[in-house]
């Protein structure tokens, strides 16, 4: 069974800018985080649980034997440096390994420590995040020079040939003027060869690394810099960790100290799910109460067929009503009685936080 319950987001950026520390927070994980560039070799990889109060609160109200949350699952990879497209630093065969990811996050250092090295002597912002993007830019150039060549190979109509190398070639157009593509960029070569993934088509976002000394100033003039649809989330990565060591009331004080209103976590996902747009739905009973992402735009038919294909084939309807009016009636049959319980067909356009059973025929 696939299940695509959640996201898969690749963490990118300069070594020693934090990256593995960040990942550690995120998945409560020790892997190693030391002070010297290229520290990473091999990717981590490791799935975190959404957390969702609204999961908890049905799970508790139908004593589920199990509760699954949705999952985001992070890969950190090898810092790079300018020129890893030529072999410099690890190289950029790295960047295979965030392929496969939903969403990119760019990790930029902002902190300031003399002591943590830095590859070209001390962080700059601006161009530290320029330098990654040329190469992200730069390895999606060596994906799209070999399509070409599978182009030219193809077994199909000349026509069909040279509107795909047409479509090529204005990708690579761009890509060549420091430009990112765009889903649209490649509609006709990514249909016809399904397993391309480019780095610059995925939404990415920006984790700005920052300390106490980071002024709003910096902050802001690095987003006046940087392409108009990137979204920031800023994090205090050391002090952030810190805080998982104390107990929840000690944590809630510090956290009112350093002026964190949220959690690195919970400002990521929130993130990624309006990156990807993605929504939330939910299956609850006595066996299990679970949550599971879909995007925003799918409908009831649609969403079955993330629990399972055959759910989706053999759609009759969903039976749904909202987080709010089962919790209001507080049960099933409550809802049913209340006559907030819903019939709905397959176009059914899902709504956020719906509770759901699928009715299907196999
Ligand atoms: N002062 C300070 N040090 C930090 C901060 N974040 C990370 N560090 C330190 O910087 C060093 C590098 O952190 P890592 O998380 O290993 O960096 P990385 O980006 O994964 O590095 P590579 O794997 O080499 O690419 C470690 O010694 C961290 O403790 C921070 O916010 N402030
Ligand atoms: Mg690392």
């Amino acid at each position: 069974m696939v299940i695509t319950m959640g996201f898969k987001c690749g963490l990118v950026g300069m070594p020693n800018v934090g990256k593995s520390s960040i990942f550690n927070l995120l998945t409560s994980q020790k892997i190693d985080a030391k002070n010297f560039p290229f520290c990473t070799i091999d990717p981590n990889i490791a799935t975190v649980e959404v957390p969702d109060d609204r999961l908890d609160k049905l799970s508790e109200l139908n004593s589920s034997k199990s509760k699954i949350n949705a999952v985001i699952e992070f890969v950190d990879i090898a810092g790079l440096i300018k020129g890893a497209s030529k072999g410099e630093g690890l190289g950029n065969d790295f960047l295979t390994h965030i392929r496969n990811t939903d969403a990119i996050a760019h990790v930029v250092r902002f902190f300031i420590d003399d002591d943590i090295i830095h590859v070209n002597g001390k962080p700059d912002p601006v161009s530290d995040f320029n330098d990654i993007n040329t190469e992200l830019i730069l390895s999606d150039i060596t994906t799209l020079e070999s399509i070409t060549n599978r182009i030219t190979k193809s077994k199909t109509s000349e026509k069909e040939k040279n509107l795909l190398k047409e479509e090529a070639i204005k990708a690579l157009d761009k890509l060549n003027n420091n430009k990112f593509l765009q889903k649209k960029d490649l509609d006709k070569v990514q249909e016809f060869f399904p397993d391309i993934k480019l780095l610059t088509q995925k939404p990415m976002f920006v984790i700005a690394n920052i300390n106490e000394n980071t002024s709003k100033q910096e902050i802001n003039d690095f987003i006046k810099s940087m392409p108009e649809n990137i979204k920031l989330v800023e994090v205090n990565v050391k002090v952030e960790i810190d805080l998982d060591e104390l107990s929840e009331d000690e944590k809630k004080e510090f956290m009112e100290e350093f002026g964190i209103d949220e959690s690195a976590l919970s400002k990521i996902i929130k993130m990624g799910y309006s990156l990807l747009d993605l929504k939330t739905f939910f299956t609850s009973g006595e066996k299990e109460s679970r949550a599971w992402a879909a995007k925003k735009y799918f409908n009831a038919q649609e969403c079955s067929g993330i629990i399972h294909t055959d759910i989706q084939k053999g759609f009759i309807r969903a039976e749904t009503v909202s987080y709010h009016d089962y919790v209001e009636s507080g049960s099933e049959q409550a809802s049913k009685a209340n006559g907030v319980w819903r019939q709905e067909g397959k176009d059914y356009v899902v709504c956020e936080g719906d509770v759901i059973y699928f009715r299907f025929n196999i």
